[in-house]
């Protein structure tokens, strides 16, 4: 079957790329399936293989008509190979080969970028499951637990993208690398994930949503830029991905401005007025703003590090060999070039943060940077809208970008939030009231008790304004089973 818009459910591995007239990547791929559901078994969602679970399948890359909803089996997911349409006169459109036809096959040169950053891609997916396997035990709610399942078997299909190119365009080598990827472990200090943020615990539900809101929207970032690159299937593969990954950054935003929700309206029902009374806020069962903003600090902070470094020579050449390029490419006004552009950088200059200009084409991971500061603002003031309602008086704000990071320019100097350049005794005496301690971490898990009856949510949640595929709240989205 050629490469269509409908997806082939028909044989072991859906995909609309034709396969089945594929005989080398298709048994390059159900040798690599044994395996791969060996480790969704042993490193999915712990405790809930069996249940059954309302999730969303692709049948169509149709942007309009895609979605299936049915009860499934996490195991029995159809995990599958969807590219974005191909656009037969899609040209390369930045860089030195600007204008040449895109890449149907992998320019030789390129090829060793072209897999790290595909190599690097997908190891995030299969991390992201890691670090998010056993939440299931505490989900506030029957919803919450199967929009957690939905992102994590889609994570799942997000790695085998990235298994499908390794495998059809790189050869042995790609076949090494997509063992490696179920072979390293989020957090193992032996065989690591390769990005720092994904060898971090994802201990509790505010986490989860803050991370989905946070790091997900990193994933959207780098996406984009993936989906502008000259190797046409790349970018195919990246757009579709893109699709489902709206959904992720919806579940995060939307957890925590139901979390702020359930708060604010617990805090006036109580006639509490002032937000840092922490002690008497935390008594009626929810999680007070200060700690929900610490958790923000924490994940803006590890989510920036995903950025690399401001100025980079690896982000230079992927842009300039036309293989990555910058957020929405190709609705920016220049010549795509960058050969004479320059590009504002914060960097550290005798112990001060200031902006300098630097080459545009080493300072692409800053510009990139910016593109999702800006993007993590506007969610942060749908937060903030949350709370105005209430009348509660806090605001949410995004940290500094020097504070708390451990990549690039700033990561030997301490800042605070606000940007102050601090001593090593001044950080350790105030970090406490920035990133959340383990006290704070305590108390979030004690309000960590599963909610899994029909149409009940946990005290420090309000539940959604709508529910999943026209549902509503108290529909059964998982039907637990326990294994
Ligand atoms: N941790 O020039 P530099 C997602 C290394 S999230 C560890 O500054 P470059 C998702 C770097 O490798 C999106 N090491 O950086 C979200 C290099 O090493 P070498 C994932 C790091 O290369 C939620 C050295 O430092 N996708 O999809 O320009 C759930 C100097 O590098 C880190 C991508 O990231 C770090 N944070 O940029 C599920 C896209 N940062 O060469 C999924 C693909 C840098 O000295 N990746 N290093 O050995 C890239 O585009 C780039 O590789 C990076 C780094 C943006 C990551």
């Amino acid at each position: 079957m050629p490469e269509t818009t409908h997806v082939d459910y028909s044989t072991k591995i859906p995909n609309n790329v034709g396969l089945m007239d594929d005989q080398r990547v298709l048994k390059a791929l159900e040798q690599w399936h044994p395996g791969y559901l060996d480790w969704w078994q042993t490193m999915g969602p712990e405790g809930f293989q069996t249940s059954e679970v309302y999730l969303r399948t692709a049948v169509s890359i149709d942007p309009k008509g895609w979605a299936k909803f049915d009860y499934v089996k996490m195991p029995d997911y159809r995990w599958g190979i969807l590219l974005a349409p191909r656009h037969q006169e899609r040209q390369v459109n930045f860089g030195a080969h600007k204008g040449e036809p895109a890449w149907q096959e992998v320019p030789g040169e390129y090829r060793a970028m072209l897999r790290r950053l595909i190599v690097i891609q997908g190891d995030t997916e299969p991390a992201s499951v890691e670090q998010q396997r056993f939440l299931g035990k505490t989900a506030p709610s029957l919803y919450d637990m199967r929009n957690l399942f939905q992102v994590n078997v889609e994570e799942g299909r997000h790695l085998w993208a990235m298994v499908y190119l390794l495998q059809k365009y790189f050869g042995k080598d790609g076949r090494e690398e997509a063992d490696g990827l179920l072979q390293r472990r989020s957090g193992d200090a032996d065989k690591p994930r390769m990005l720092g943020a994904f060898n971090e615990e994802t201990p509790d539900w505010l986490s989860f949503f803050m991370f989905t809101f946070f790091t997900d929207r990193d994933g959207k970032m780098q996406l984009e830029s993936l989906a502008q690159s000259g190797f046409d299937p790349l970018s195919r593969t990246c757009r579709f991905m893109l699709t489902e990954e709206a959904h992720h950054m919806f579940v995060g935003e939307t957890g925590v401005g139901r979390a702020i929700e359930a708060t604010c309206t617990a805090m006036k029902a109580a006639g509490i007025e002032d937000p840092n009374d922490i002690a008497a806020v935390r008594k009626l069962g929810v999680i007070d703003l200060p700690t929900m903003q610490k958790k923000a600090n924490l994940h803006f902070s590890l989510s920036l590090d995903l950025f690399g470094s401001e100025v980079s020579t690896n982000a230079a050449n992927y842009y300039n060999s036309g293989v990555k390029g910058r957020f929405q490419e190709t609705r920016i006004d220049d010549d795509h070039l960058l050969t004479s552009a320059s590009y504002p950088v914060s960097k550290l200059i005798d112990g001060q943060i200031r902006m300098v200009d630097e080459p545009a084409l080493t300072a692409i991971n800053m510009r990139l940077r910016d593109d999702y500061v800006t993007d993590c603002a506007k969610g942060v003031e749908r937060w903030n809208k949350v709370i105005e309602k209430t009348g509660i008086g806090f605001r949410f704000k995004l940290p500094h970008v020097a504070f708390h990071r451990h990549i690039g320019e700033f990561q030997n100097v301490k800042a605070s939030p606000d940007g102050r350049v601090l001593s090593d005794a001044e950080w350790t005496k105030a970090k406490d009231q920035w990133v959340p301690s383990k006290a704070d971490g305590d108390f979030i898990q004690s309000l960590m008790a599963p909610c899994w009856e029909r149409g009940k949510f946990a005290s420090w949640i309000a539940p959604p304004k709508i529910g999943i595929d026209n549902k509503g709240g108290d529909f059964e989205y998982v039907k637990i089973h326990q294994a």
